[in-house]
């Protein structure tokens, strides 16, 4: 993994979709905690281009969501969330610099990023609020034609599939709530993450190093026992918009 893409966070962020509970995010702490995002991905020798920030869209800070970045091509998706369709702009000339091939998710078909969970050329899709199985299918059909595979993962009530499980490395996913007793999740190595630190089942593995969310030392002591060096990242003010690590990055 070489390169990363992010999108600087703007002043309307604090409108953005949250079900968290946990109060309005701080502007300025946000625009501090995504420099030292920036800087931890650089720190696992990803280059990363900063695009930038698009005040008519209060979650473009979340940049996972409107792409899937495969090493074959790449796929501008359809949000489900209506607020966040128009996040999906420009995203073709941004991809076009890095893939010779990118396609789009069309109607009645949506899809979000944060519901596709990479394992080598395996890609699981959350079926959830946000992603149907239009967009599902389209996405299947389009890894297909790349030689890639794709399933479904039907969510119950978790917002995206990586807010519950996210693939790390050797055979390892980290693991909480609903898809703790997932059929599908079964044949992985577990990390299983407590409910009370469920926000840090959203860890990012990057060539060899785990990103962890700031203050949730249960699980980075799980991720350090199976072998992963960890290093630590402060996204509190994204954590009160639903947003994990994962999330505001597209990594490829
Ligand atoms: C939303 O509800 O769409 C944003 N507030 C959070 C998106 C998080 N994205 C992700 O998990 N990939």
């Amino acid at each position: 993994m070489n390169h990363a893409i992010v999108r600087l966070p703007s002043p309307a962020l604090i409108h953005g979709i949250s079900t968290a509970g946990l109060g309005e995010p701080d502007y300025d702490l946000a625009l501090r905690q995504h420099h030292g995002y920036i800087k931890a991905l650089k720190s696992c020798g990803l280059s990363v281009t900063i695009l930038d920030a698009d005040s008519r869209y209060p979650d473009s800070v979340f940049i996972e969501d409107v792409a899937l970045c495969t090493p074959r091509c790449a796929v501008i998706t359809r949000p489900g969330a209506i607020s966040r369709r128009g996040e999906t702009e420009g995203m073709r000339e941004v991809l076009g610099r890095f893939f010779g091939s990118v396609e789009e998710i069309t109607g009645p078909g949506t899809v979000e990023a944060g519901d596709i969970m990479r394992v080598d050329s395996h890609y699981y899709i959350g079926i959830s609020e946000r992603t149907n199985s239009h967009g599902a299918d389209q996405l299947i059909r389009i890894l297909n034609e790349n030689a890639l595979t794709g399933s479904t993962v039907a969510l119950r009530t978790m917002l995206h599939l990586k807010t519950g499980v996210n693939y790390l490395d050797k055979n390892t996913i980290l693991v909480t709530g609903e898809f703790l007793s997932h059929p599908t999740l079964q044949p992985f190595n577990r990390i299983e993450v407590d409910p009370e630190e469920a926000y840090a089942a959203n860890s990012l593995f990057i060539n060899g190093t785990v990103l962890v969310p700031a203050g949730f030392p249960k699980t980075r002591q799980k991720i350090e026992s199976a072998g992963f060096p960890v290093l630590q990242v402060e996204v509190s003010e994204f954590r009160k918009l639903d947003g994990g690590l994962s999330c505001l990055s597209l990594r490829f």
